[in-house]
């Protein structure tokens, strides 16, 4: 069941975000009363680059090595080196695909979201 409105409310896909989720999820932010809250603007900036870069050549399913390089220069330009990003993809790349889908890459995220949370954690250790 696909329950979608555009005019009076936020859309939502029952169908594709049960599939991925297991309950519905708000896919039109913009639209959101009161407007996104902070992570929920996170994930929409985190959505909204991997769909910018992957959209280079077409296919916005996945990143090709060039389109990836493009992300890691634009998306992180203070936390990851732009030369280590061929290192990263072959990480990222699990089905050894030779491209990184959205899956795959939030594998990255997920990591870089630890990493960032126990930094913070030892500055805080630190302070006290
Ligand atoms: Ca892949």
């Amino acid at each position: 069941m696909d329950k979608t409105s555009t005019a009076a409310g936020p859309i939502y896909r029952t169908l594709s975000s049960k599939q991925q989720t297991g309950f519905p999820v708000s896919v039109n932010m913009a639209q959101l009363e009161g407007g996104p809250g902070a992570i929920e603007l996170g994930l929409a900036c985190i959505v909204g680059c991997f769909d910018k870069h992957a959209r280079g050549d077409g296919d916005a399913a996945s990143l090709t090595t060039k389109e990836f390089q493009s992300l890691i220069k634009d998306g992180f330009p203070n936390v990851l080196k732009g030369e280590c990003a061929e290192k990263i993809m072959k990480t990222l790349d699990l089905d050894e695909s030779g491209t990184v889908d959205f899956k795959e890459f939030m594998n990255l995220i997920g990591s870089l979201a630890i990493m960032l949370h126990q930094a913070l954690s030892e500055i805080s250790q630190k302070s006290k």
